[in-house]
């Protein structure tokens, strides 16, 4: 059993004990699929090396889910989880997607009318019988239609960054086949976009027909849409769509350019190649050669690999995350690209919440995985008071931490180790721009984070002033996740983007890319401007707990999208020279 299956059995029963109205449990078993699905070694490998001791090392496993991970690891089953399936027999993978239903609702839905999916639902919200049941009302049914309606326009996609386990889980097992001589996921994954609509894997193979009769049997395939010698596809439990392809070596490069995408990209490119008299395609870019006789020659100009389909059209090599026809094909043209940052290129992770507040790890667990990745830095920032599920500080609870991170910092530098923790948090803007910890503790701190976690139905003229006015905030260093969106579920709040962007310039704070892969905010457009503007970034995990650290890369990812250099983005700094290029900036205005 793979992780990311692991984790989704926990998150299930998490919700499922929400139903049941069990405290504690939901919240804990949550924890661990959220650590679970970050992690970045197989459960299988760690169970085989240490037991079920090693399990329990993971952040927010305790005993008695460890024993529930070993069952799964050892039978493939889980009674524990086969009960309640049994007693719920609901579409979780969908319901749950619905914004305003939670588990006591659909419980409550399910009992009184017997909704056990998405069609269901609609189905009674549009009746008017949803509204007729106790604690729910008009406004309700109307909000859950608007969900579902906002659902479809999204269509069946996928995050990346919580699919991308199985991607790689399935692109590994292909790879390790004799048959496989070179093996690249293309597509929208290959572009690291935040969502994919399926998965596109080109492989280079003199004996295909074994590699298509593994692929269409993999353990966790639904449907075998094709299967055939050059192409099969099939469909996932999940409802993942996956393609395989099989493509001649001399045209790898044309094929992976082909469906690498995006379409538009692909279609400028072909624009220009007949400029030249060429024709480019999946099988190479070719030239007609003039000849006196009527059978005309092709010849191939390329086709093995992109470089040299780019060169041969004239271009520089153009990273797979720009390619949206966005602009990039006439910079490449003037060889004017920008160098994007690089996925090793982050220093310092800038958005840690750790048992503080609603993390599930210490500040010294987080030291030990930041170290284990190469990180030189973090800042720790918890949410502060008026986010009170989340336990968030006080002033008091603050001044305490900041003594903790003095205490780990004076012995790290004892030992010799070269890492430093910042001082820092994610203070709430309140309703009216102001925040929730008082100015003379906020400025104690190394770092001031500051976002909109509360009121999110103001309007825009209203959400974008009061995001404006911490901006403005002397103490406000950068603002975390500026539109609040959570990718295909919940929409940014109404913001005048630009003028935030505008703001920022002018008052020299910084905006972030949350890397969490469902936030993924600001996301690459707004990078974009952002840069274009001259904002400086931060790239940060929003850890909440130490696995979520592999979480940067998907940021990374985004700022490439968004065409980020490592000089924009101020993480890529070492810690000194990061806070004072903040300072400075922030003096300037
Ligand atoms: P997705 O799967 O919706 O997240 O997005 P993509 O970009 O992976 O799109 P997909 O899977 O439909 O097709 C893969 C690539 O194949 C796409 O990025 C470009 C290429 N492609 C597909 N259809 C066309 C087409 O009609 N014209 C051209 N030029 N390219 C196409
Ligand atoms: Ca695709
Ligand atoms: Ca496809
Ligand atoms: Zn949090």
């Amino acid at each position: 059993m793979d992780n990311w299956e692991i984790a989704k059995i926990l998150s299930d029963l998490s919700f499922y004990l929400e139903m049941e109205d069990e405290p504690f449990k939901p919240r804990a078993y949550e924890k661990a699929a959220s650590a679970i699905e970050a992690l970045d070694v197989p459960l299988q490998d760690i169970y085989k090396k240490q037991g079920i001791k090693g399990i329990e090392e993971i952040p927010g496993v305790g005993v008695s889910i460890a024993e529930k991970i070993e069952e799964l690891l050892k039978t493939g089953k889980l009674k524990y989880y086969e009960q309640f399936k049994k007693k719920y027999p609901l579409d979780l993978d969908s319901l749950t997607r619905v914004e305003g239903v939670g588990p006591k609702s659909l419980k409550k839905l399910y009992e009184k009318l017997k909704i056990k999916n998405l069609a269901d639902l609609e189905k009674a919200a549009r009746e008017g019988k949803i509204r007729k049941i106790e604690g729910f009302g008009e406004k309700t049914e109307q909000n859950i239609l608007k969900s579902i309606e906002f659902l479809k326009q999204g269509g069946h996609r996928f995050v990346l960054g919580f699919i991308y386990p199985q991607v790689e889980s399935i692109v590994t097992r292909l790879s390790k086949l004799k048959e496989v001589k070179k093996i690249t996921a293309a597509g929208s994954v290959r572009r690291m976009k935040e969502t994919i609509g399926d998965l596109d894997i080109l492989i280079i193979s003199d004996n295909p027909m074994p590699v298509m009769d593994y692929f269409v049997n993999l353990p966790d395939v639904f449907q075998v849409v094709a299967h055939g010698e050059t192409k099969s596809a099939i469909r996932l439990k999940n409802g993942l769509d996956v393609d395989l392809r099989v493509v001649p070596q001399e045209s790898f490069g044309a094929a992976l350019n082909y469906f690498t995408g995006s379409k538009d990209h692909g279609i400028h490119l072909r624009e220009i190649a007949i400029k030249k008299g060429y024709k480019l395609n999946e099988y190479g870019l070719f030239k007609n050669q003039k000849s006196k006789i009527k059978n005309q020659k092709e010849i191939r100009l390329a086709g093995e690999t992109e470089e040299e389909i780019y060169e041969a059209l004239g271009l520089d090599y153009i990273e797979p995350e720009m390619r949206e026809d966005w602009g990039e094909i006439e910079l490449a043209a003037k060889h004017q690209l920008p160098k994007l940052i690089g996925y090793n290129d982050i220093q310092g992770d800038l958005q840690i919440q750790t048992d503080w507040s609603d993390g599930a790890n210490s500040i010294e667990e987080y030291v030990r995985e930041a170290l284990k990745q190469g990180l030189k830095y973090i800042a720790i920032t918890d949410h502060t008071k008026s986010l009170a599920m989340t336990g968030g500080c006080d002033e008091k609870k603050l001044l305490k931490q900041m003594q903790e991170i003095d205490g780990i910092n004076r012995r790290l530098e004892k030992e010799g180790i070269d890492f430093k923790v910042l001082k820092s948090a994610e203070v709430n803007i309140l309703k009216d721009g102001s925040l929730d910890i008082e100015a003379n503790v906020l400025a104690k701190l190394d770092l001031v984070a500051a976002a909109v976690h509360s009121n999110f139905n103001q309007s825009k003229k209203e959400m974008t002033e009061r995001i404006c006015r911490a901006i403005r905030n002397p103490l406000v260093d950068i603002i975390f996740h500026p539109t609040g969106r959570v990718v295909l579920k919940r929409p940014p709040y109404e913001i005048d983007i630009e003028a935030i962007i505008s703001e920022a310039r002018k008052n020299g704070t910084c905006l972030e890319v949350d890397a969490y892969p469902d936030r993924l905010d600001l996301k690459d457009e707004h990078i974009k401007k952002a840069i274009e503007a001259g904002v400086k970034l931060s790239i940060d995990s929003d850890a909440h707990s130490t696995t979520h650290l592999n979480y940067l890369k998907f940021g990374i990812a985004q700022a490439r999208r968004g065409w980020a250099t490592k000089n924009d983005i101020i993480n890529t700094r070492l810690w000194s020279e990061m806070l004072k290029l903040i300072k400075a900036n922030k003096r300037k205005k």
